[in-house]
């Protein structure tokens, strides 16, 4: 098989337990979920399409690894940042830390998929999601906002997809720049 054209660093962050690490095990075929170990600082993972490879880092949102996230994000190409569709808290860390963080490190250009997961479990209403998501919109380059359960695995394929989709198009816009 030929190398891959194009490498994406792709960052998910996001408080710890909502999901992160669940939603890239889904995608790459762990279906029980339950088997994941908690993640230690940084994992990396990659998934290939076509020409396109996604180098994917998953970070521990545990608070005594924050003070190392800044220097990880960079380089990213696109940042997924995840909260729990049960806990009203993660989102609104998403907004006063994630955000910033991304913000800080990448400045606001850096296209942003926001991720609601646990949506078998979801409690949080759209009206306080939408406001949440106009107020990152005014500091980040928000693409998108998608909803999955790594439980079940719904909206994970989207999302994926949706990643390769961004991936693709940049790389494609690279090449007809050369
Ligand atoms: N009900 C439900 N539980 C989930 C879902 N995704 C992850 N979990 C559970 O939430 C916990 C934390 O998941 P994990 O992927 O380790 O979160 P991370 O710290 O963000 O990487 C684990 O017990 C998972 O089994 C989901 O979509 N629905
Ligand atoms: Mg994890």
């Amino acid at each position: 098989m030929s190398a891959p054209r194009c490498r994406f660093k792709v960052t998910f962050a996001g408080d710890a337990t909502v999901g992160k690490t669940s939603i890239i095990a889904r995608y790459l075929g762990t279906k029980d979920i339950s088997l994941i170990s908690k993640t230690r600082g940084v994992s990396i993972e990659n998934a290939k399409y076509e020409d396109v490879e996604l180098i994917i880092w998953d970070f521990s949102g545990q608070k005594h690894y924050r003070d190392v996230i800044l220097p990880f994000l960079k380089g990213s190409h696109i940042v997924v940042l995840v909260f729990d569709l049960s806990r009203r808290e993660t989102l609104v860390n998403l907004i006063n830390e994630w955000a910033k963080y991304v913000e800080d490190s990448l400045g606001n250009n850096v296209p942003v998929i926001i991720v609601g997961n646990k949506k078998d479990l979801k409690v949080l209403r759209d009206e306080f999601i939408n406001s949440a998501l106009e107020v990152m919109k005014k500091h980040l380059n928000v693409v998108e906002y998608m909803e999955t359960s790594a439980l079940h695995g719904d909206g994970i394929e989207s999302l994926f997809n949706k990643l390769f989709q961004i991936a693709h198009e940049a790389c494609a816009m690279l090449k007809n720049s050369n």
